[in-house]
């Protein structure tokens, strides 16, 4: 499921490695995890997604070989940043959705031993409500995200 990619990963900078997927009027740029601590159960997702369409479009789903994989959103309670479950997300004509650190992220659950490794990658797919479903591939890359997914 997962395939090393470490040699390349030490021998080239990161930039080079952005990568970015095409399904219609939408484009997926650089899908990346971050390392996850050796006993974590869930690690975070990311990218962009670009509708240079003239239809709005909806996220409503993430597939990958988890046991469970769930759209999430950060919200704020005081200092503490809380994590909420999505169904869907608007990407809307001509916009840009990120996906980052503190904000939207996708949630791969269920790692059980297995954490995310710098220089891995893992197959997903990405559906859309109107475009329908494009399979892209996640970089592990070192991303701080100072959100507590411990309570998972
Ligand atoms: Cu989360």
């Amino acid at each position: 499921m997962k395939n090393l990619m470490m040699l390349a990963a030490l021998l080239l900078p990161t930039a080079l490695f952005a990568h970015d997927y095409t399904l219609g009027g939408l484009q997926i740029i650089h899908p990346a995890a971050g390392v996850t601590a050796p006993t974590a159960q869930a690690g975070a997702g990311y990218f962009q997604i670009v509708n240079k369409g003239s239809q709005p479009d909806r996220l409503i789903g993430v597939t990958a070989d988890f046991p469970r994989v769930m759209i999430h959103t950060t919200q704020m309670d005081g200092d503490i940043a809380r994590m909420v479950h999505l169904d869907a997300v608007d990407i809307p004509a001509g916009e840009t959705v990120t996906f980052a650190p503190g904000g939207l992220h996708v949630m791969f659950m269920g790692l059980n031993g297995d954490p995310f490794a710098l220089g891995e990658t893992f197959d997903a797919v990405l559906i859309f409500e109107n475009a329908g479903e494009i399979p892209v591939v996640f970089y592990v890359e070192e991303i701080s995200d100072l959100t507590d997914h411990s309570h998972h």
